[in-house]
């Protein structure tokens, strides 16, 4: 559908990009930039949006599926983050086995997808992953795992005084299906520095998510934005999730997270505003273009923002979720959960058609 005349984008500076995304060309970094420059976020918007049509139609995915957090506990000490807890801190947690295993079986809806991530705790063994991967996955065969960020399988990996690849072998052994996209934030080394020294580097994260594509696992990547970061440092972050993409094919979704600025260390004088934050989740549309999935994380942007911005780009909305401690924590004023229902009437109230799916975006 055309919306806008090609003069539009021509006097919005964008006339050689335009043609690109028309063309199926891939972007440069200095497009990249230029699209955060550009002064109308609309017609980045109306491109990012005409590349999604090609790839999905007007279709907008949706999981049944659960989070799990096993632990607050955290050595990591991110200077955004307001979930972690020092240990023997108040309000810190740490689930058992059969706490995880209760929190499904009283789910409403039985999980297509189970995502589980946690603190870096300093004492938690292997053998308690392990036995808690192979316990759903007795329970639940069906289930798809997406459990551990990067950066928890790198630590775990230092405790355990061994490599991340055994890590993954292991845990992909005791049922392990796919890595989530977390612990990402931010690629540019300076600004991990001063936001979460303690965290992976930006190489070590690749590394992992390189190593799970080896063993023929799939994984997500995230990147989170609205705080120190320059519009360069984004663009460079989605540059080096695209050549990773390259290299080993095994990214399926990316999640464009914004910063959400409650109980955080981190205090920023100048708050994103929704229009930036769809150009962003526009940009990542059409600078990804190997990456097939951009997900409108609903619990992290607010419902009505999510459902922008499946017209900014994105074509995925998650999921049920059931239970959601990370964002929350930080703010955020969405539910805890959503139905089937009323997942499939928020993708609809925006003109879009609602597809269920699995862990791994097969149409169900
Ligand atoms: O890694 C932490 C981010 C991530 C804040 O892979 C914050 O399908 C905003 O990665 N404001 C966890 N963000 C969430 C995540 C995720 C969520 C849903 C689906 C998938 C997937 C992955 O949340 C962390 C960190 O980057 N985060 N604190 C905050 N204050
Ligand atoms: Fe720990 Fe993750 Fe929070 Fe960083 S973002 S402090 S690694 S829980």
């Amino acid at each position: 559908m055309q919306i806008f005349k090609s003069d539009y984008f021509k006097n919005m500076g964008l006339g050689g990009v335009r043609a690109k995304v028309e063309n199926g060309e891939r972007l440069s970094f200095e497009d990249g930039l230029r699209l955060f420059e550009c002064p109308e976020p609309l017609a980045v918007g109306a491109l990012a949006h005409q590349m999604r049509i090609r790839l999905h139609g007007d279709k907008a995915f949706y999981v049944v599926n659960q989070h799990v957090n096993y632990t607050n506990i955290c050595i990591n000490g991110c200077v955004f983050c307001a979930y972690q807890r020092e240990e023997g801190q108040d309000g810190g947690f740490v689930l058992s086995k059969e706490d995880v295993m209760v929190k499904l079986d009283g789910a409403a809806l039985t999980p297509r997808e189970v995502h589980i991530v946690g603190g870096c705790h300093p004492k938690l063994p292997l053998a308690y992953f392990e036995d808690i991967l192979s316990a759903i996955k007795e329970r639940y065969p069906d289930v798809i795992l997406k459990c551990f960020t990067a950066v928890e399988i790198a630590h775990f990996a230092r405790l355990e005084k061994t490599t991340t690849k055994d890590v993954l072998s292991r845990l992909k052994t005791a049922g392990l299906d796919m890595l989530p996209g977390g612990g990402a934030e931010i690629f540019n080394q300076s600004i991990r520095e001063q936001l979460c020294p303690r965290k992976s580097t930006a190489e070590e994260w690749l590394a992992v998510h390189e190593e799970a594509h080896a063993l023929d696992m799939k994984t997500n990547c995230t990147m989170l934005f609205g705080h120190i970061e320059t519009m360069e440092d984004r663009v460079d972050h989605l540059v080096r999730l695209r050549e990773s993409q390259d290299r080993g094919g095994g990214y399926t979704c990316f999640i464009p997270l914004p910063f959400l600025t409650e109980n955080s260390q981190l205090s920023i004088e100048n708050p994103l505003t929704g229009l930036e934050e769809l150009r962003t989740i526009a940009i990542s549309r059409l600078m990804l273009d190997n990456i097939p999935h951009i997900k409108a994380y609903w619990v992290m942007l607010g419902v009505k923002q999510a459902q922008a911005a499946l017209k900014f780009g994105a074509d995925d909305f998650d999921g049920t979720v059931v239970e959601e401690k990370i964002g929350h924590e930080a703010g955020a004023t969405s539910e805890q959960g959503m139905t089937r229902i009323e997942l499939e009437e928020m993708i609809t109230g925006c003109g879009c058609t609602p597809v269920e799916r699995d862990g791994f975006f097969n149409e169900v």
